[in-house]
């Protein structure tokens, strides 16, 4: 069990701006872009290293997911940058896969 969990079943609030029977979707708490919003399956996986090829639509809906956020809001355009982190060295705090969506603003390069 993790805090996206228990936002998805309602028991903590989040700022929800997408669900349906596959995910949902809400404001990361603390934003690091005018836009950040996070993606979340409702298919328990830890790590992106614990996706099986069985599970590929898991990480395929996000993307869809938050490509049409990306239009629906009228940013698809401009562009944005999605991310998942995995484990220490890629940030990762929530073990349930998530992606971020990050938009509003020309992004900063990134890397180390
Ligand atoms: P990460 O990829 O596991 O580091 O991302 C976790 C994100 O979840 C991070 O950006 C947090 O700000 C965000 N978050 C949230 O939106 N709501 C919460 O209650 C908690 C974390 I805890």
């Amino acid at each position: 069990m993790t805090i996206f969990d228990q936002i998805i079943r309602r028991e903590i609030p989040a700022d929800i701006v997408y669900e349906d029977e596959h995910l949902i979707a809400f404001r990361d708490i603390a934003p690091q872009a005018p836009v950040h919003v996070l993606f979340v399956p409702k298919t328990p996986v830890a790590t992106l290293n614990d996706l099986k090829p069985s599970q590929a639509e898991v990480v395929g809906r996000l993307a869809v997911a938050a490509a049409a956020y990306a239009k629906r809001q009228g940013f698809a355009d401009d562009g944005y940058r999605v991310v998942m982190n995995c484990n220490e060295h890629g940030g990762q705090t929530v073990f349930q896969i998530h992606l971020h969506l990050l938009a509003g603003a020309p992004l900063g390069r990134f890397g180390t």
